[in-house]
């Protein structure tokens, strides 16, 4: 029994033209990316989980970035209405597979949100206002849980799991000069610079962390707290503005009741 299914596609012809403010934006390399991914996705499986494989899409050059699209809730889906033109087309283009795991729902305009927004912990949800969510959303996400919803302001970068996630067991990771850490104290902190600050970015799988290579300090506080890390070349992603989150939509199996995804 897999503890957890991912949705993941992989970068499709037109990933070099990804939106970005990255400085290394116009050097993406595809092949380069779509090798990245494969082992994004063999990590995926060795920490046990069942990956899904949705179509490439060639036209639509964010496509990979599947975590944006929609945001897993513990009875339902939310599809993401999402604020950049370039890739609204794909919520619909993920929606028919997600509708076999729960009942999907939206939100309606002018509510604009993306996942990468979305960090959801046990009590909390917790959703950045970044240049892709604004509080119209955060309100109406609050109507579809029983979570206490509260909004952190996203100081820089794109959003807010760009700096910071929840690693389970009420540890979280970020780089407080990014986002509005007022609401964040009740959790203990790994803290990251800002020279570090991709690092921030992780996907926390049960005891299993996935970061991205190069933060070999990063890497030993997370192990201090008794988690195990895999490592992943992200290079191309990043280029793209990605981080680990961004690549899957982690969805909990049904069997396990009362289990949701933390990502
Ligand atoms: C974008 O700008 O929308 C993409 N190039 C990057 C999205 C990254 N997604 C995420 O952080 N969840």
């Amino acid at each position: 029994m897999h503890a957890f299914t991912a949705l993941v596609r992989k970068p499709g012809l037109k990933f070099s033209q990804a939106l970005s403010e990255h400085p290394q934006k116009n050097n993406i390399d595809l092949a380069r990316a779509l090798r990245q991914h494969e082992c994004y996705v063999e990590a995926l499986q060795e920490v046990g989980g069942k990956v899904e494989h949705l179509p490439a899409q060639d036209h639509l050059p964010d496509a990979t970035f599947v975590e944006d699209t929609a945001v897993i809730l513990q009875d339902k889906i939310l599809l993401c209405p999402m604020k950049a033109p370039s890739r609204q087309e794909e919520a619909q283009s993920i929606a028919s597979v997600l509708k076999m795991h729960r009942d999907c729902v939206t939100l309606d305009s002018p509510a604009t949100l993306d996942g990468g927004d979305v960090m959801n912990t046990p009590d909390t949800i917790f959703v950045g206002l970044s240049k892709r969510t604004n509080l119209q959303a955060m309100v109406a996400l609050s109507k579809l849980t029983s979570k206490k919803v509260v909004p952190v302001a996203v100081i820089k970068g794109l959003h807010l799991k760009s700096a910071a996630t929840y690693l389970g067991n009420n540890l979280i990771i970020l780089d407080p000069s990014r986002v509005d850490s007022s609401h964040l104290k009740q959790f203990d902190w790994i803290e990251v610079n800002e020279n570090e600050s991709y690092a921030a970015n992780c996907l926390a799988l049960g005891n299993s962390v996935l970061i991205p290579t190069g933060f070999p300090n990063v890497r030993e506080q997370i192990r201090a707290h008794g988690l195990e890390t895999l490592e992943l070349e992200m290079s191309e992603f990043e280029k793209a503005d990605g981080a680990v989150t961004c690549l899957s939509l982690i969805i909990p199996q049904r069997a396990a009741a009362g289990r949701e995804s933390f990502t």
